[in-house]
């Protein structure tokens, strides 16, 4: 065995996106794409060397083989020791979860969460530092700026290792650790929940439909459902990872999760259904013929968190990202709790995590998590509502219904352009950020602006300031509807409109949500001139 320095060249567009960088599957194939992105990490993060770092992915396609190539540079980078996943194969919030508890310094994620996999799919890298999150801009801006001019990478010219099984290795002088991540996630989730009262309530006859899609959440969920609660077995679907998801779009959200929505309609149907994405950190609630919205269920949790020992004591705060509606912010209103507004994105609410300011987070895009780790958190969120149904002996309608009458509904929706021209996206943005100062006071139909602004953030634990993070038009009537281009997609650009209505009046709550949106829609259309500028007239995903 020997470390080899290999000379290289800088790649262009290594800059992490939203969540880490994501790229098809055959950028990442080319010699030394990967291992240029990796250096950059060791690079930047120089307390790795004679540290402890966690590895791992969620399977797709490229994650055997590029798990060996980090092992092999952590060796040649002096790292003291590697906890890897027993087959490299480690969920993101679970990943969080080993960081924090074996006191590492760091992790390094492979996975492009929601995106499709298999070899013509998207493969995906980031790295969390030691609490467990994704790393600050500070980090991420520096591993990029590194991507751009190093010029060698150090590897170890060592066979492959057997991740397998699990056990201990030297590679180089580092110390390599197979570990199984689902024991330690689940002793984690035991100390959260009422694991007794759930398994009375499956023993009871009820029952959960969970769909892990063919990707990581799938251990974790049978484990814990089904071996330890006790729900009865096949209750966990589609619950072996495969490279390409089964050729399934592993985003559990209306338009992909079809079959979960079939599977959860009629009276027959489960109590709970549920499903997860790619890297297992989102999650999608389902009652029997009901769809329960992201934001709600964040503004529900928090309402209901007293329910859950692990949060008897009291929540701190909430946080949301700036796009996720403005249900949760009701609650915090109501229970005299802080309710903190965020960039999209988990890695911004780490510092308010930290600094206990926040204890529940969650974002419209189906995450939300807590402080018991630093990701958001798939199998925790069917959990807490699983935990929920069996306290309260209610069904997730009744649950929700009783919310909306309570504290009112924000009906809300997101419509996503995806694949359109970058430029075309970049020209619609400009011209809606360059329209601002215009919009307060004009109507539209019978909608009039109230204030419209980009939306900037200060970070209130560590001063840092982050702008251009998506444009807010306000309403009178408490209407709204924010425009953004995602940060995660790997071809062209995706615009992604947010729709958001208050409606007070319980006996209103029936209307459809797309119906209620219906004048909302057409004035966001208009007022970015969507299908002028892309040459779309309708979204191509609703969710
Ligand atoms: C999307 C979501 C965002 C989420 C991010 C990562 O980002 O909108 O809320 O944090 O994905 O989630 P964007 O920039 O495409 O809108 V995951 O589960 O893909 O790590
Ligand atoms: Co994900």
């Amino acid at each position: 065995m020997a470390i080899l320095n290999q000379p290289t060249q800088p790649f262009a567009g290594q800059k992490p996106g939203t969540s880490g960088l994501r790229k098809k599957v055959g950028v990442f194939q080319q010699p030394h794409y990967l291992e240029n992105f990796v250096q950059a990490i060791f690079d930047a993060v120089p307390e790795l060397a004679g540290g402890v770092l966690v590895a791992g992915g969620d399977g797709r396609f490229h994650n055997r083989a590029a798990i060996q190539t980090i092992l092999k540079m952590a060796a040649a980078n002096g790292v003291a020791r590697v906890l890897v996943a027993q087959d490299g194969l480690l969920s993101t919030p679970a990943a969080s979860c080993v960081i924090r508890k074996h006191g590492a310094t760091g992790g390094i994620i492979l996975s492009a969460s929601h995106n499709p996999g298999g070899p013509d799919g998207d493969f995906g890298i980031k790295y969390n530092a030691a609490n467990g999150g994704p790393a600050a801009e500070k980090i991420t801006d520096a591993i990029y700026a590194r991507t751009q001019s190093l010029n060698e990478y150090r590897i170890s010219n060592s066979a492959d290792l057997p991740l397998g099984e699990l056990g201990s290795f030297t590679l180089e002088s580092m110390a390599v650790e197979v570990i199984d991540p689902v024991a330690d996630y689940a002793e984690l989730m035991q100390q959260i929940f009422d694991f007794g009262l759930i398994r009375a309530w499956f023993a009871a006859g009820h029952r959960i439909h969970f769909d892990a899609m063919s990707a990581i959440s799938g251990p974790y969920a049978k484990h814990i459902l089904e071996d330890l609660l006790g729900a009865a077995p096949g209750s966990v679907v589609n619950a072996v990872p495969l490279e390409d998801f089964g050729g399934h779009h592993p985003d559990p959200n209306p338009a992909h999760a079809g079959d979960l929505i079939r599977a959860m309609s009629g009276p027959d149907a489960a109590d709970l259904g549920a499903a997860s994405d790619g890297d297992a950190d989102r999650n999608m609630i389902v009652g029997r013929d009901f769809l329960v919205s992201p934001s709600d269920s964040l503004a529900i949790m928090t309402a209901q968190a007293m329910r859950i020992p692990g949060y008897r004591s009291g929540i701190a705060g909430v946080a949301r990202s700036m796009p996720t509606s403005r249900a949760a912010d009701a609650v915090a209103k109501d229970l005299g709790i802080a309710c903190f507004e965020t960039p999209t994105g988990w890695k911004f609410f780490g510092n308010l995590l930290d600094a206990g300011l926040a204890t529940l987070c969650g974002e419209e895009s189906y995450g939300s998590g807590s402080n018991h780790v630093r990701e958001k958190d798939g199998v925790w969120a069917v959990l807490f509502w699983l935990n929920l149904l069996a306290a309260t002996g209610q069904s997730v309608e009744e649950i929700v219904r009783a919310h909306w009458a309570k504290y009112g509904r924000h009906y809300y929706s997101r419509h996503d352009y995806e694949g359109i021209d970058c430029d075309a996206a970049n020209g619609l943005m400009a011209h809606l950020r360059a329209a601002l100062p215009g919009l307060p006071g004009k109507a539209f139909g019978r909608l009039v602006v109230a204030r419209a602004d980009d939306f900037a953030y200060d970070d209130p634990v560590d001063g840092s300031r982050t702008s251009a993070q998506g444009v807010r038009i306000e309403l009178e009537g408490d209407s709204r509807v924010v425009f953004r281009l995602s940060g995660t997609g790997t071809e062209g650009a995706t615009l992604r409109v947010y729709l958001e209505a208050f409606e007070a009046d319980p006996a209103q709550h029936a209307v459809p949500v797309q119906e209620k949106l219906a004048e909302l829609i057409v004035l966001a259309k208009e007022v970015a001139g969507i299908a002028g500028r892309t040459g779309r007239s309708e979204p191509s995903v609703i969710a």
